[in-house]
């Protein structure tokens, strides 16, 4: 079976790159594949978390997946400490993988900036829980946002070793696939325009949760008015609208607005560029924020609706972890053998 899995972690504010980049991308592939999203709690953890916000932002999370479409009947939906496996497994990649593996990592050097010394553990080792949440389910394809396609490399990489290091074992167990392996090579599936939507303040940083300007992003709870007021406010250059995509190219900021657009009416970008160009932002960001209003403003009410609740929310999460924990546990029985560990 073709199984999808792919996480969100609970670490501030939702925001429109979260939505086009993942959680959007994660309905349609319930038609086609098993699939199992989940909250990842224990990822946020891995920056100090308030821990009444950690419970609100899960519970938000939740909602957010289930507002834009997701089924808890058909998707696994859960948050990611319930089921301890994640945690087990990852404890033996950070046997398997390599300190240099992880140093390497954009994503953790941006993090820790020059600060790397002082950061937790956790952070460092962020990647190796990430590759036990997607090979514990031995998923074939994880929808991630291009930000992600590094941790998904390492991924494929710890597999490997680890196929690699208990060859033998896996072997002696019968444990491998046709080719001997026993974890999969999985597939990032990176796809459409709005890859990487890019901060409203600066479109050279991407739009993100822990930015501490609430301007540099939309989030999934902002109403019409704050959507409208924070594209009004976005840095743009003072030039019109290009006529053609080349010409985006050294704007950043028109780049990731015009981008959006294009995301968000499913178009691509030289579509948008046919209607605007020549246009000043004075047109171009009135028509993106009711763009953007129109297609936030039935999810953010279905998410308020659900959050109002949350006992249902706890109870949508515990149902799916233990479905989750079902295959987790013979995934992990099953390393346990590899490895040597005594039951
Ligand atoms: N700016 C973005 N554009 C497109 N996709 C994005 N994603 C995140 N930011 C953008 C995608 O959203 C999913 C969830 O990401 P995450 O919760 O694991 O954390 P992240 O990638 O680190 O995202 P944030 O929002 O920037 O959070 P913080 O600030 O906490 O680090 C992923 O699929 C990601 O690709």
């Amino acid at each position: 079976t073709q199984r999808v899995f792919s996480g969100i972690q609970p670490s501030g504010d939702l925001h429109l790159g979260n939505y086009l980049g993942a959680i959007r991308r994660f309905v349609p592939l319930q038609d086609t594949h098993e699939t199992i999203y989940c909250v990842v709690d224990m990822h946020a953890v891995t920056v100090w978390q308030e821990p009444d916000a950690l419970r609100r932002a899960t519970r938000e999370v939740a909602a957010a997946f289930i507002a834009a479409g997701i089924d808890p009947a058909r998707s696994i939906v859960f948050n990611q400490s319930q089921v301890g496996q994640h945690a087990e497994l990852a404890w033996v990649f950070n046997c398997v993988a390599r300190i240099g593996w992880m140093n390497r990592m954009t994503q953790f050097k941006d993090k820790a900036g020059r600060n790397s010394e002082n950061v937790s553990l956790g952070l460092l080792a962020y990647p190796s829980l990430m590759a036990a949440d997607i090979l514990l389910y031995k998923a074939t394809h994880v929808p991630v946002g291009d930000d992600q396609k590094q941790h998904l490399e390492l991924t494929r990489d710890i597999a490997a070793k680890f196929n690699n290091d208990y060859a033998a074992a896996i072997a002696a167990e019968g444990l491998g696939a046709m080719d001997g392996a026993f974890f999969p090579m999985t597939d990032p599936l990176i796809a459409g325009p709005a890859t990487r939507i890019m901060s409203l303040r600066d479109g050279t940083k991407k739009m993100s949760k822990s930015d501490p300007s609430d301007q540099s992003r939309i989030s999934l709870l902002d109403d019409a008015d704050a959507i409208a007021r924070k594209i009004k406010r976005a840095t743009t250059d003072p030039a019109e609208l290009p006529h053609a995509v080349e010409e985006l190219a050294g704007r950043p900021e028109a780049d990731n607005l015009v981008g959006i657009y294009a995301a968000l009416s499913d178009r691509d970008k030289q579509d948008v560029l046919a209607e605007f160009g020549g246009q000043g932002w004075g047109v171009f960001k009135p028509a993106l924020a009711e763009l953007a209003v129109s297609v936030l403003a039935p999810i953010s009410g279905e998410m308020r609706r659900l959050l109002d609740d949350p006992a249902t929310i706890d109870a949508v999460l515990r149902e799916g972890a233990g479905r989750a924990r079902a295959i987790a546990e013979t995934t992990m029985d099953e390393v346990r053998r590899i490895v040597g560990f005594i039951r």
